[in-house]
């Protein structure tokens, strides 16, 4: 009874926006609307890149070897992006992102992209934990022989948000970062010039304290000011071809107030994700991702917004059942849009492959008229 409420709303909300589409991002939009009453897409980080077994091949993919057919929605980061680097994080060159994303684009398929910069403050990656670690050695060194002068002087990674707003010591810099990563959403055009719609997905899992942009190293204020700065800067070069997805990591524990205190606002979000990876016990992923989808689709449907999963999995797939057995079930009764595993190389994988434990797992679930893969789609 309660999802027939949640799907209804969620029908009546986008009626009025499919009615006034215009720009390819509410296009995009209004698809997705329509396909999540099919069911949900398979997306996939990476996909093109490389595999559990192989990598920097041409025309290859997990998904399709195991399934015959491409994921729905493709996974691309722009992690690097900043420095003016040729590769990304991962070590994909961008000119081969953009290649995939503009083929992908062609096959009728849908793209998702996220970005993972650097620290402009302290010069290391997008995950700070390693930083404030270092932080606090030095404050505390420095303390021990009483000079607690010096600590002032020690650059504090808590501060990375603030220093890149106006007035902060490293927004000149990061300034130039938002032209380079609005450049590279600028570049992805199809041959006639028009720009391909994107589903982007800045600052995720920011109520988790791993990244910079993080719940405790920055206030709300603060994190709020940063998503706003970015998406004025993108919006006003790329006015009509973004999606964005404001995405949070599993909290299992959200209340509307706590929800509120960071999300952007419901002019600045056109989809809520939710990132939820089992690193736990399965009780625990399963009571997590339920308390959080039930609150996510009812504020969803209440505010119009679509959801998915913007980022999912199990690392290195241990357990053979776990898509149809654990995933699916939690998933089916909500209007997930899309699932998107992280990628699969050698070294972990979340993704379904012929290559990893949950093969016949997956294969069975893709025979699934409401799982959708790129066929499915078009
Ligand atoms: C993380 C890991 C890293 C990777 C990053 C960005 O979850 O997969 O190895 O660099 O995502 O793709």
């Amino acid at each position: 009874m309660k999802h027939t409420i949640i799907l209804t709303s969620f029908l009546l909300c986008f009626l009025t926006l499919s009615a006034a589409q215009k720009t390819p991002a509410e296009k995009l939009i209004a698809r997705l609307q329509k396909l999540h009453q099919k069911g949900y897409m398979y997306g996939h980080q990476d996909d093109p890149f490389y595999g559990i077994t192989w990598e920097w091949d041409t025309d290859r993919s997990d998904t399709k070897e195991l399934v015959g057919d491409y994921p729905a929605v493709m996974g691309f980061d722009l992690g690097g992006i900043e420095m003016g680097d040729e590769k990304n994080l991962d070590s994909v060159p961008f000119n081969r992102i953009r290649e995939e994303i503009i083929s992908h684009y062609y096959r009728g398929g849908i793209i998702t992209i996220s970005w993972h910069p650097r620290n402009p403050l302290t010069g290391t990656t997008a995950w700070i934990e390693k930083d404030i670690e270092r932080y606090d050695n030095a404050v505390n060194a420095l303390r021990a022989i009483n000079h607690e002068r010096l600590v002032k002087q020690i650059v504090n990674p808590k501060h990375t948000v603030r220093s890149v707003l106006t007035g902060g010591s490293q927004h000149a810099k990061f300034t130039e970062w938002m032209n380079r990563v609005t450049m590279f959403l600028k570049s992805l055009t199809d041959n006639k010039g028009n720009p391909i719609p994107v589903i982007f997905r800045p600052w995720h899992e920011n109520n988790g304290s791993w990244f910079w942009w993080g719940q405790n190293n920055c206030t709300d204020d603060e994190f709020q000011t940063l998503w706003n700065m970015l998406q004025d800067y993108v919006n006003k070069q790329l006015p009509t071809s973004i999606v964005w997805s404001y995405s949070p990591n599993l909290d299992g524990m959200w209340t509307e107030t706590r929800f509120l205190k960071r999300y952007p606002g419901d002019s600045r979000v056109d989809l809520i994700g939710l990132d939820a990876y089992q690193w736990g016990t399965e009780a625990d992923f399963k009571a997590g991702v339920t308390a959080d989808l039930k609150f996510i689709s009812t504020f969803a449907s209440q505010h119009c917004k679509l959801i998915a999963m913007t980022e999912c999995g199990y690392q290195n797939s241990p357990d053979a059942t776990w898509w149809t057995r654990v995933f699916k079930p939690l998933i089916e009764n909500y209007p997930v849009c899309y699932f998107l595993p992280w990628r699969n190389y050698k070294k972990e994988h979340f993704g379904a492959s012929k290559d990893a434990k949950t093969a016949e797992d997956f294969k069975a679930w893709a025979k699934n008229k409401r799982l959708l893969l790129l066929n499915d789609i078009k």
